[in-house]
């Protein structure tokens, strides 16, 4: 790929940050309290705002609600554009109130799954007003204990709810869904595997596309197959970005494996450029969102560096001699296809990246540009340090 498309690929690069990423979070031992960490909503949205005022390339930033819940979304939408971000995918919480102990749509009581569906529709409701495209649908639902529940009717009280939540959304507009292998549910969680989530979209419409999130699946499982097999079905419809050494560790994406997210970001730029119409049209439609929480590091750098990494992996897998590579799998040259294939992979875009970046008047080093700002200490002189929950009950 020569340099002007190069550039232009990259100009078309989006990744949108979590409005949860920049508010202080913590495990279940301790949630520590960090100086000028985002105290509510507007905040958040002013982080994102730098984030993508520094790097370019991040213009959106997605909701959890009731965490980012206000009386008034178009007004919070004009806030968002006011600092020159959008609000992108809205995350409904299902998972939170004390009802959903065993479950929420999925719950063996009407009632409660009613309750649950109402808070998807309101979602849905509140993704008119700000303008978002993507319904982020992750259910904690499952069983703790074999016998504990009837597993098929589980399938099909989620399934009832998908369809119901499907036939709300408004033209243009997704639903996606996220899978994940375990945790909270510790026997069998309703909602797994990706396999399972592509039955639910096929079965409930063409607006219901399936939703990677790198932290949830088993070690060792190839996650760029899973993603090339979605592309070609036409059903991938969105990233959760981040990295996990054990299970759904949210640390930041690119640093435990950057050769996955390599492999992973190769097989989207291959789809973008497939002859298959659905197969490319998948492939530029797929929203890459970052969803992580970042307990110990500096929140606003450490977005900015998700970005980055990113960035770099998006760039890495452009540079792949994709007429080498078919060249050499035609043959059957095993080894000549797996060096093209990492020759891009070992290439440091870094200068490229910085060229790219001053071309466009952003900073050529946006994490030193960042920490000279002096962003962090101002926002830790207005904000002060926020009161952080606890964790496991304190130990007397
Ligand atoms: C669950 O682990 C998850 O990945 C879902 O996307 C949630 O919405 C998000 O994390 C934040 O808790
Ligand atoms: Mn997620």
């Amino acid at each position: 790929m020569n340099t002007d498309d190069l550039f232009a690929a990259l100009d078309r690069q989006r990744i949108e940050t979590p409005s949860w990423g920049y508010g202080n979070s913590g495990t279940r031992f301790k949630t520590f309290a960090a100086p000028g960490a985002a105290r509510d909503v507007h905040e958040k949205i002013e982080d994102a705002a730098e984030v993508h005022r520094l790097t370019g390339v991040a213009p959106s930033v997605a909701l959890h609600i009731p965490w980012d819940e206000v009386s008034d979304y178009a007004e919070l939408r004009r806030f968002a554009e006011r600092r020159g971000v959008t609000l992108g995918a809205i995350n409904p919480n299902v998972f939170q109130d004390d009802e959903y102990r065993l479950g929420s749509v999925t719950h063996p009581d009407p009632a409660v799954r009613e309750k649950a569906l109402a808070h998807l529709l309101e979602c849905v409701e509140i993704m008119r007003e700000t303008g978002s495209r993507d319904l982020s649908l992750w259910f904690a639902d499952g069983t703790n204990y074999a016998g504990q529940d009837d597993l098929r009717a589980r399938k099909r009280r989620l399934r009832d709810a998908l369809r119901v939540v499907h036939d709300a959304l408004p033209d243009g507009a997704r639903m996606l869904l996220e899978y994940k292998l375990f945790e909270p549910a510790f026997y069998a969680t309703d909602s797994f595997d990706w396999g399972a989530a592509l039955a639910h979209c096929v079965a409930v419409g063409e607006k219901a596309q399936v939703l990677v999130d790198l932290g949830h699946h088993a070690q060792s499982v190839n996650i760029e197959q899973i993603v090339a097999f979605l592309l070609d079905e036409g059903r991938l419809g969105g990233f959760h970005f981040n990295a996990r050494r054990y299970a759904d560790d949210d640390l930041i994406v690119g640093t435990t494996n950057p050769f996955e997210l390599y492999c992973i970001y190769a097989e989207l730029v291959a789809a973008e450029q497939d002859a298959d119409d659905t197969v490319s049209g998948t492939a530029r439609n797929v929203a890459y969102m970052i969803d992580q929480s970042h307990n110990i590091e500096p929140k606003v750098e450490a977005m900015i560096q998700s970005v980055l990494n990113c960035q770099e992996a998006y760039a890495k897998a452009l540079l792949i001699d994709r007429e080498r590579l078919a060249e050499a799998q035609s043959r059957g040259d095993v080894l000549e296809a797996h060096r093209v294939f990492t020759d891009a992979f070992r290439t440091d875009v870094r200068p490229l990246l910085r060229d790219w970046r001053r071309e466009r008047g952003l900073p050529e080093e946006p994490i030193h540009a960042h920490r000279a700002s002096g962003y962090q200490e101002k926002v830790a002189r207005e904000r002060g340090t926020a009161a952080a929950g606890g964790g496991f009950p304190v130990k007397r």
